[in-house]
């Protein structure tokens, strides 16, 4: 399954490059108006949805456009066909292909991921892991070794698309920056993802996510030692996900704590909508 998700990711990285050297115009919007889809995000979705039908019959499929199919085998691959959206549009190269096959029921914090592979089809760098085998960059094994203390740790983030969550993000960031060594925003999470686990972030937390936006990235982080953690209570997912070397993201648990950033989505009103 490692091998078909890469071979994809560079069939789908290939149609990227090529469609964002032909311009690209935004084709609709979703949650807001700057949570935006393009033509290309919806051609690299097709492309993913039948080759894996074609190569993995009988497989489910979620994917961040609209597609998806039940499982008839148990896997179910877990897709964002360009993952940075914002970032392709504007051509910084900092976007990837993110694909996961995970079993069990489909939804994070019940999955278990077998496989991730996310792809900067720009830098053509190709980050994989399969279950129990390790996470790579290219060839070379990614281990998350042991972390500075959090006030020398630089911690990656993101943002919502809705002015009302972007409010209370901005409020915890305000807390949290004078405490770390710096923060980073680079607008891809299965990126952020894959930069803790080759040592390029040291923690990482985003709420709000989508599936499909950590799917892949939370095997590189696990494969590579570390590990995948929640908001609260809560298991990793919409409402917060963490990662990193353990003491780290107990460490950024806490601080988020102290600064009252366990408030759950249902009471941030307007969090998933333009407000
Ligand atoms: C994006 C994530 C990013 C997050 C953005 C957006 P998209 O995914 O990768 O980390 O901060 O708000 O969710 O929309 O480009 O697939």
């Amino acid at each position: 399954m490692k091998d078909v998700a890469m071979q994809l990711a560079r069939e789908a990285g290939e149609l990227i490059v090529a469609g964002r050297k032909g311009g690209v115009q935004i084709a609709d919007t979703k949650s807001s108006s700057v949570d935006i889809v393009t033509a290309v995000d919806k051609a690299s979705e097709e492309l993913l949805y039948s080759r894996l039908a074609e190569l993995r019959p009988g497989d489910g499929f979620l994917g961040e456009e609209g597609r998806s199919r039940e499982s008839s085998t148990g896997v179910t691959w877990v897709v964002d066909p360009i993952d940075g959206t914002v970032n392709f549009y504007y051509d910084i190269p900092h976007y990837a292909v993110s694909i996961a096959a995970v079993t069990g029921e489909p939804v994070a914090g019940s999955w278990q991921v077998e496989v991730g592979v996310v792809y900067n089809p720009v830098t053509q760098e190709m980050f994989s892991a399969e279950r129990g085998t390790g996470a790579y960059l290219g060839d070379r094994k990614l281990e998350i070794t042991s972390p500075p203390p959090l006030e020398l740790a630089l911690v990656g983030t993101g943002f919502a698309y809705s002015a009302a969550m972007r409010r209370e993000q901005s409020r915890l960031m305000h807390e949290i920056l004078p405490q770390i060594r710096d923060l980073r925003r680079m607008g891809t999470a299965s990126l952020d993802l894959a930069a803790v686990a080759a040592g390029r972030l040291d923690v990482y937390f985003e709420r709000t996510l989508n599936a499909w936006d950590h799917a892949a990235g939370e095997l590189l982080v696990t494969e590579a030692g570390g590990v995948i953690a929640g908001l609260g209570q809560q298991p990793p997912g919409r409402e917060g996900i963490f990662a990193g070397h353990p003491a780290l993201v107990s460490q950024l648990q806490a601080l988020v704590s102290l600064h009252n950033g366990e408030v759950l989505l249902r009471d941030i009103p307007g969090w998933g909508l333009d407000s």
